[in-house]
C-alpha cells in the first residue's frame, strides 16, 4: 500500500462503484455492515493496495462493510473534558490517539467523508476534549487531543494529556485505540510511552500511519518495516497496521473495514 504514485488513490474509494457479491441487505446499512463480514471468508480477497506481511487484506464483504458503517450519517455528541462527563458505556467505543498534529481530526473526517464534522489546524493542539461522535450503528467514535508539543499553555495541555491518558486506561468499553503515527516520523518516545500504558492496561491498539501522501514510497516502506519490528514487542498492539493519508485518500477504505470488524466484534 505504500506504492501510492500519483494514480495511487485507493481502489476500494470509489464511492460509486460497487463492490461484487451479493447485496441481500441493501437499503439497511447497518445490517449489512454486520452482515457482509460473516460471508467474508466466502468472499474474494480484494486485489490492490495491500501485499506487505503487516499490512491488512480485506474481503471485499469487509470493505462494504465498513463502507456501509461510514456511510451513515455521524454526527457530533458531546465534547468531554472531565471524565465525570463521559456519554454513558453502553456500546462499543473506538478513539484516535497520537501526537498532535499527527492528523486524528482529519482521519476521522475522511472516514465519515465530511471535511468539517472534527475540527482540524494546522496548529498542534487543536483538539482540546475528548470529542465523541455518533451514528446509527452501535459504536462511538471518539477524537482525543494530541499528546506531545502543542501551541496552548502548558497548564492546559498537561490537564488534557493526563485525561486523555485516564481514559485510555481506564474506559471499559473501549474496544480498540487506533495509535496514529506520522508516517514521515515514524514512532516517537512519547508514542513508546504511551504504547507502553496500553499494554499496561491491556487496551486493543492499532497503528495507523498518517500523511503517507508526503513521502515517497521508499520511505514508507522503511517507517512501515521499523513499524512493524517495534510493534513484535508490544503486548496489545494488534500486528497490522494501516497506511494512510486523508488527503489523497489513501487506506481509508481499509481503515473503515478494520472498524467495522471491531465493531461487530464487540456487539
Ligand atoms: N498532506 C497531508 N496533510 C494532512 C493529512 N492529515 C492531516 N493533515 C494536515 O495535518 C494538520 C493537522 O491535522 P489534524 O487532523 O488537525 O491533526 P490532529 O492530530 O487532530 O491535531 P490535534 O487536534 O492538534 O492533536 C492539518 O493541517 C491537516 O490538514 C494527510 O493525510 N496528508
Ligand atoms: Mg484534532
Amino acid at each position: 500500500m505504500c506504492d501510492h504514485g500519483d494514480n495511487n488513490k485507493s481502489n476500494h474509494d470509489n464511492d460509486n462503484k460497487p463492490v461484487h457479491g451479493d447485496d441481500n441487505n441493501a437499503g439497511n446499512p447497518v445490517a449489512e455492515a454486520q452482515g457482509e463480514t460473516l460471508e467474508a471468508g466466502t468472499e474474494q480477497n480484494v486485489p490492490g493496495d495491500v501485499g506487505t506481511d503487516m499490512t491488512p487484506e480485506f474481503t471485499s464483504g469487509e470493505i462494504r462493510a465498513g463502507k456501509a458503517l461510514f456511510e451513515l450519517q455521524w454526527s457530533f455528541v458531546k465534547g468531554v473534558v472531565g471524565l465525570q462527563h463521559l456519554p454513558e458505556a453502553d456500546r462499543p467505543e473506538i478513539a484516535f490517539a497520537g501526537r498532535s498534529n499527527v492528523g486524528k481530526s482529519s482521519l476521522i473526517n475522511a472516514l465519515v467523508r465530511q471535511n468539517a464534522l472534527a475540527r482540524t489546524s494546522n496548529t498542534p493542539g487543536r483538539t482540546q476534549e475528548l470529542n465523541f461522535f455518533q451514528a446509527e450503528a452501535p459504536l462511538y467514535v471518539v477524537d482525543l487531543p494530541g499528546y506531545g508539543f502543542a501551541r496552548a499553555p502548558k497548564e492546559k495541555v498537561d490537564a488534557w494529556t493526563k485525561l486523555v491518558m485516564k481514559y485510555l486506561r481506564g474506559r471499559q468499553t473501549l474496544a480498540r485505540v487506533y495509535l496514529l503515527i506520522d508516517a514521515r516520523h515514524g514512532i516517537k518516545k512519547v508514542d513508546l510511552q504511551t504504547m507502553d500504558m496500553l499494554n499496561v492496561a491491556a487496551v486493543s491498539y492499532q497503528v495507523v500511519l498518517t500523511k503517507i501522501d508526503k513521502i515517497k514510497t521508499a520511505q514508507c516502506e522503511a517507517v512501515l518495516q521499523a513499524t512493524a519490528k517495534i510493534l513484535q514487542g508490544q503486548g496489545a498492539a494488534f500486528p497490522l497496521i494501516v497506511e494512510t493519508s486523508s488527503e489523497k485518500n489513501i487506506g481509508i477504505a481499509e481503515l473503515r473495514a478494520t472498524i467495522a470488524n471491531v465493531m461487530k466484534q464487540n456487539i
